[in-house]
């Protein structure tokens, strides 16, 4: 196997560029003929040789300025003219393949999803239609002309507006596309098929009027309100918030069920999973909706950072994707719950993120080395890098960011960019030094900050003792101080928050860490406080200080900031986890400090106060993020441990819990913010109480009033987990129900996979024959085997290696189909050196099992290197 790996350092401009494109599809589900006819242009005029990316295609012919070419070389992905001969610096290139789309099953490029057709193109699918400069800074204006039997494709569509149309005489129809703005190949979408159409308009602030379509599969109009709502919210926020606003009149979405990822930004025609557009109250859960909108808005807010401005090599990636996961997150935040979308998004970033951070796949959020574009869609450069643009936005200001914002615009609008161009916007629009600031782009690794702090009583001076540290990390041994944004608090012994202030100069909470070691002071304060530390985590690090519990309890009660109080309950939790799993090592019976139960019985009895807050509080840690506290992982005993809390609050909250549960009524289903905090509390209190007594009775009515799936499966899930008498009798009732709608089978196949029993593999296997489960889609093998080997920590880790076994099975097959989805599955094998030495073993030997295939695929290639180097 040779994979070659391409370098950051390594970008050279291109010597030739493609100024327009028309492409033909004479478009069939099993042949598709494509014909490119494409403007080149040399910029180079020295370049004689054009390589032309492309491959799993049928070549016929091409043709340069309209006569029959020879002079060319092929290779398995390439395709290079020799222009030696040419005199001209413009010429035209006439390309003709053949594709099978229904053979497809890597779903990139062009292939088929149930009845109908679509592209992937993203990153570097394009080549799989034609031979192209397939690179995003070569920006073409495209036609596209799509032909295809009119019965069964009455749709017909690709980016911008639609031209023209026309019928054939043989049943066939035609529609030409034209997209005025000048876009990378990766941008180029087309669909066929047949749909359901939701259409509205919306009035942009200049007062154009933009169509809106939003195509799903025929019986889901009653599905697709919400997404179409969203939409709408999304285009509001971005003119109000960012002044940015839609700049052609037609936006389309589609939803197709097969689709490697959760959607697509291509310009003016997004195409998403249908996950994340299909949505009503008796399918979606209130998690649904709000990911449907998360969603919706990421692609249309790329329609600013990422298409008007691409990026100029993949390797800037996060140039557009962490700026706009940045901007999907304010716009969730200005909308719903500021404090509950920072915690949602925090515990993403510790578990998902700190965890690739620690693996084999560690990178910088742009990466200097990559082998397999695709693999480098990640937690890092998506999470990591909102929050590095997070930082600037901290260290800038809402205003300075936003002038910031607006000078890059203006510079790069229509152009292909780097980061550098970004931070350099912001840096000369605020006056803002981030030349340390930068490190965050080329330095790999969580760092850690550990901090100590004193008091002189006599002088009322308090002191914080900060150090930084970046461990070293698989990519990059080395590692420089960064600039952190470290923001705090400080409360007195009673809760009441003390200004910050030094030799009567007010000191701004946000404190700049920059050095391997510093000291903050602070004056007149007249007796030891407590330091909130991190508010709102304000740098993506970890924290070392010494909390004592006594200063935990002072501020999970007083805490001002919510993310604060919700921190230091982790912090608690993660506290009798630890001390607990020793004792379990040590075959001791465990135990629940009282205090901790008393104040959470305070957060519980006193939900009134602040619902929200108070779910997310008592919600424990999952398994996987306590995982996260451990060098060495030890999934039988994490889970055993966490097992005994969730039953030892269950039980002593019992009384309370059940009060909270009658009193909070909800009748009608509404998507509203309150309504959807008190299911929330109400839905914690029956995965509580699934565990005492009562379990089973509030259970199993629980399931039968539900009105809506939150708490149809908020039953169910409790049922599975509690493994309650009820459990079998209700996921046969929700299997029966829903059998014939894969996504809602998801959630079911989810819960499968996680169940507790000793048997779930044995399960998870005959599942994968039930007749709702398809080999080829993507979500049902993220919902089954992605379930069991991402959240089943201790099954997926059994010590007989029956997990590993059975996920390198799936691998093999995977890696001839779908390289993609094998690549995101394969991530918790890789993990190997957070395990024991037997486990360690195993897992490696799954590794090895895969590296001997005849032929590995790049994806996979490139993660199995890494590990066993
Ligand atoms: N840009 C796409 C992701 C493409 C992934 C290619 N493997 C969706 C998004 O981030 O909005
Ligand atoms: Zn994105």
């Amino acid at each position: 196997m040779q994979a070659k790996a391409k370098y950051r350092k390594d970008y050279k401009a291109p010597d030739f560029t493609v100024s327009n494109i028309f492409l033909d599809f004479q478009l069939n589900s099993k042949k598709t003929i494509v014909t490119a006819t494409s403007q080149y242009k040399r910029l180079n005029p020295e370049a004689i040789k054009l390589r032309l990316d492309g491959h799993s295609f049928q070549f016929s012919t091409i043709k340069l300025n309209g006569k029959d070419f020879k002079h060319f070389k092929q290779d398995s992905e390439s395709l290079t003219l020799d222009l030696s001969q040419l005199k001209e610096n413009q010429f035209e290139l006439e390309i003709v393949t053949i594709l099978h789309p229904e053979k497809n099953t890597s779903l990139q490029g062009l292939y088929q999803s149930g009845e109908g057709i679509c592209t992937q193109c993203e990153a570097e699918g394009f080549r799989q239609i034609t031979y192209m400069l397939d690179r995003p800074d070569v920006l073409a204006r495209y036609t596209t002309r799509i032909t295809a039997e009119k019965s069964k494709y009455p749709y017909l569509l690709s980016n911008g507006n639609r031209i023209t149309s026309g019928e054939l005489p043989d049943g066939r129809h035609w529609v030409e596309w034209n997209d005025p703005f000048p876009k990378p190949s990766y941008l180029f979408a087309l669909v066929a098929g047949d749909f359901d159409l939701l259409k509205d308009t919306f009035i942009t602030k200049s007062g154009r009027e933009v169509a809106l379509e939003l195509y799903v599969d025929r019986g889901n109009l009653d599905r697709a309100a919400w997404a179409m709502q969203s939409l709408k919210r999304s285009m509001k926020w971005d003119e109000e918030r960012f002044g940015l606003e839609y700049d052609l009149d037609i936006y389309m979405i589609v939803a197709v069920d097969f689709f490697n990822m959760g959607a697509m930004e291509n310009k003016g025609l997004n195409i998403f999973n249908s996950k994340f557009v299909l949505a009503n109250p008796s399918t979606a859960t209130d998690e649904d909706y709000l990911a449907v909108e998360s969603v919706i808005a990421h692609e249309y807010f790329h329609n600013w950072t990422g298409n008007r401005i691409t990026c100029r090599d993949w390797f800037q990636l996060s140039l557009k994707e962490g700026l706009t996961v940045f901007r999907d997150q304010e716009f969730t935040s200005d909308l719903w719950s500021r404090s509950g979308k920072r915690i949602e998004d925090v515990r993403l970033l510790r578990t998902a993120q700190f965890a690739e951070d620690a693996s084999p796949m560690s990178h910088p959020i742009r990466p200097e080395k990559v082998i397999e574009m695709n693999n480098f869609y990640t937690m890092t450069v998506y999470e990591k890098g909102a929050e590095v643009i997070r930082m600037m936005h901290t260290l800038l200001g809402e205003e300075g960011f936003q002038k910031g914002m607006r000078l890059y615009v203006e510079e790069q609008d229509g152009k292909a960019a780097t980061c550098e161009d970004f931070v350099s916007a912001m840096e000369r629009a605020s006056g803002i030094d981030l030349t340390q600031f930068r490190h965050w782009y080329s330095q790999s690794g969580t760092p850690e900050l550990t901090i100590s702090d004193s008091y002189d009583e006599q002088k009322a001076v308090y002191s914080l003792h900060v150090s930084q540290m970046t461990p070293p990390t698989s990519d990059q041994m080395e590692k420089v101080n960064l600039h952190i944004p470290l923001k705090i608090a400080l409360y007195d012994k009673s809760g009441i928050p003390l200004t910050l202030e030094n030799e009567g100069k007010e000191v701004n909470p946000v404190l700049d860490v920059k050095q391997t070691e510093q000291t903050f002071t602070f004056t007149n304060i007249h007796s030891k406080p407590v330091p909130a530390l991190l508010c709102d985590f304000s740098a993506p690090v970890k924290l070392n200080y010494e909390y004592s519990t006594a200063q935990l309890v002072t501020l999970l009660r007083h805490a001002e900031n919510h993310f604060v109080r919700w921190d230091v309950a982790q912090m608690l939790y993660s506290m009798e986890l630890r001390r607990n799993l020793t004792r379990h090592q040590q075959s001791k019976t465990l135990e629940f400090s009282a205090e901790i139960l008393s104040e959470l019985y305070q957060v519980l009895d006193h939900y009134q106060q602040d619902p929200e807050l108070a779910t997310l509080i008592l919600t424990l840690p999952k398994v996987t993020e306590f995982a996260e506290l451990f060098k060495t992982i030890d999934p039988e005993g994490i889970t055993f441990v966490r097992d005994f809390m969730v039953r030892t609050i269950a039980e002593s909250l019992k009384q309370t819990l059940l009060k909270v549960y009658n009193e909070i009524r909800l009748d009608e289903y509404r998507v509203t913010a309150e309504d959807i905090t008190l299911r929330a509390l109400r839905n914690l209190c029956v995965s509580y109480l699934a565990y005492t007594t009562v379990g089973n009775n509030i259970v199993n009515k629980h399931y039968s009033y539900a009105n809506n799936m939150t708490d149809t499966l908020a039953a169910l899930s409790a049922a599975t987990k509690a493994q309650l008498p009820c459990r079998d009798s209700l996921l046969a009732d929700f299997e029966s129900k829903w059998q014939h709608d894969g996504l809602v089978m998801d959630k079911w196949f989810a819960l499968q996979a996680t169940r507790p029993d000793e048997d779930v593999l044995l399960n998870v296997m005959k599942l994968m024959d039930h007749p709702s489960f398809n080999f080829n889609n993507p979500n049902r093998l993220r919902a089954l085997v992605g379930s069991f080997a991402n959240q089943n920590l201790k099954a997926f880790h059994a010590i007989d290696g029956s997990g590993y076994r059975f996920l390198t099975d799936v691998l093999i097959r995977l890696n001839e189909s779908n390289p993609q989805v094998a690549s995101r599955l394969i991530e918790p094998l890789i993990r190997f050196s957070r395990y024991d030495g037997q486990r360690q073993t195993l897992m490696k030997r799954g590794l090895e099992r895969i590296s001997e295939l005849e032929k590995v695929s790049r994806d996979l290639y490139e993660k199995i290197e890494k590990a066993l180097q």
